[in-house]
């Protein structure tokens, strides 16, 4: 635990290094760091799950985003969640909430005006930030997207771990079953 801190540090310190020079380029530029253990809801909690089964309390996440002036790159990191599952993910509009359903709908940088958006147009990885990821036989799994925009003054302030990855049909798209945990994270 203290050791994975301590390297975890060591990685952000470094991202942190070579993300100064376009810091100071751009004003659109921007790093988000989140962690924490799962535990059930509360008003502190960093990592909430609602689903102590699929979502052990003592698991954990990491997040990571940086923002150049033209793209931005998320990363999620996970441990001892459910070994050899595929899980999905995504980054939501609200923080967590004691509800599933408080962390809102999916952030998307040109928003559906239809909504809940389940649009292929809107509902997309290009549009949204989808992690989905599949666990390893420690149920440990690492994720990545890249966007070519950064985040607004419009709200980005969680990523929610779903049920399944998530499916891209009309009429489905986006959507990965029910929320099973939620990490806060105030992307900018
Ligand atoms: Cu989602």
């Amino acid at each position: 635990m203290k050791h994975s801190a301590r390297r975890l540090a060591a990685t952000v310190a470094a991202l942190l290094v070579s993300a100064i020079p376009a810091a100071a380029a751009a004003e659109s530029t921007g790093v988000t760091l989140a962690w924490g253990t799962f535990r059930p809801y509360t008003p502190r909690a960093v990592a909430v799950t609602h689903d102590p089964v699929l979502v052990p309390p003592g698991a954990g996440a990491s997040v990571l985003a940086i923002s150049s002036p033209n793209s931005t790159v998320v990363t999620i990191s996970v441990r001892h969640l459910v070994p050899h599952r595929d899980y999905g993910a995504h980054v939501h509009t609200r923080p967590c909430g004691p509800d599933p359903a408080g962390s809102g709908p999916h952030f998307q940088h040109r928003p559906d005006p239809r909504q809940p958006s389940v649009d292929p147009a809107y509902a997309n990885p290009r549009n949204e930030i989808w992690l989905d990821f599949s666990t390893d036989e420690f149920g440990n799994a690492t994720a990545r997207a890249t966007v070519n925009w950064t985040f607004t003054t419009r709200p980005a302030r969680a990523v929610v771990i779903h049920e399944h990855h998530t499916h891209t049909g009309a009429g489905h798209a986006g959507t990965a079953g029910g929320r099973l945990a939620c990490v806060n994270a105030r992307f900018r």
